[in-house]
């Protein structure tokens, strides 16, 4: 019997949604309809278990589950024993070390001797031992940005996106210890023919992931100044250059780097570029 891959996704939560649009932008169906807790593919070798976040891990590291996607900051902290194998660009967010807005406290050296409450013990006392501060951790497992307003702590350590949670309960960040997205991590021990499956998920989430971080982008450029516009549009390979029906004119197609993006068109406008398109790109293979 060939065998399939099990993926672990968090079952409802801030990075369901995400999982499931990245498997399905992978061309994988799934259709979790009945609210079930596993659901096999119609059309590739995997099947999805719904979990919560904070199990995946140690699923993954007991072979329950063979992958699982989950934020990294439930990887460092459960430190079960899996392989961090690919970020997924998504569930982006930061675990930072906040005080009252208006308190005496202002560095982390003010924590020396404070109390600091966290989700998050494993990867903030490490951080605490890394730096030398010297405080009490009071774990917690919600709503640890109302600590410090009913005196149960001094600072709290959680994760913060938009800020508007630190913001609403006057806190302020001093300091960000982990940088955290969602990441796909593996059971070590993958059969050759999971591995096999694996590998294949992943060209077609790395096809995905490089899609999402450029575009397609098409212009009109008058011949004289083709050189400089090839130039400012390496591509793939290198453009496309195609005639215009008007003559001095060609319509040149390349690809560009999102994070050059604002800076090339400007670039490419002051050399005369016109007509210019830019269109997403659903897939990306090189
Ligand atoms: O039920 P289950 O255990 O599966 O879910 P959960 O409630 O433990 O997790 P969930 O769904 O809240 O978060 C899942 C993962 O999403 C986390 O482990 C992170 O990897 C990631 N993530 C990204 C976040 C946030 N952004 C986030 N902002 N997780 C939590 N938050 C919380 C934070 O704890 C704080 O309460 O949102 C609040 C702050 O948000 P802002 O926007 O106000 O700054
Ligand atoms: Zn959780």
């Amino acid at each position: 019997m060939s065998e399939t891959l099990k993926i672990a996704v968090q079952k409802s939560g801030r990075l369901y949604e995400g999982s499931m649009k990245l498997l399905k932008e992978c061309g994988i169906e799934i259709s979790n309809g009945n609210n079930q807790l596993r659901v096999l593919a119609s059309n590739f070798p995997v099947e999805v278990f719904f979990l919560r976040d904070d199990d995946i891990p140690e699923y993954v590291q007991d072979s329950v589950a063979d992958i699982g996607f989950v934020g990294e900051n439930v990887v460092y902290e459960t430190k079960k024993q899996v392989d961090c194998i690919e970020k997924l660009g998504f569930g982006k967010c930061r675990l930072s070390v906040a005080v009252p807005k208006n308190g005496t406290l202002k560095t982390t050296t003010d924590l020396n001797g404070r109390r600091i409450a966290t989700s998050y013990p494993n990867i903030l006392s490490s951080y605490l031992e890394k730096a030398g501060i010297n405080a009490t951790i009071h774990e917690i497992s919600g709503s640890v940005e109302i600590a410090p307003r009913i005196g149960l702590a001094d600072a709290i350590c959680d994760l913060v996106s938009s800020g508007s949670t630190l913001f609403t309960n006057e806190l302020k960040e001093i300091e960000t210890i982990l940088s955290s997205e969602s990441i796909l991590i593996s059971n070590s021990n993958l059969s050759d023919e999971k591995k096999i499956i694996l590998e294949s998920l992943l060209f077609r989430i790395r096809s995905v992931k490089k899609a999402k971080n450029n575009k397609y982008v098409l212009l009109n450029a008058p011949n004289n100044k083709l050189d400089i516009i090839c130039k400012l549009l390496p591509g793939m390979k290198s453009p496309t250059v195609l005639p215009l029906a008007e003559s001095g004119w060609s319509s040149v197609h390349s690809v560009i780097n999102e994070s050059d993006f604002w800076n090339v068109i400007e670039k490419l406008k002051a050399n005369g570029a016109q007509g210019i398109l830019i269109i997403p790109i659903e897939k990306m293979i090189v």
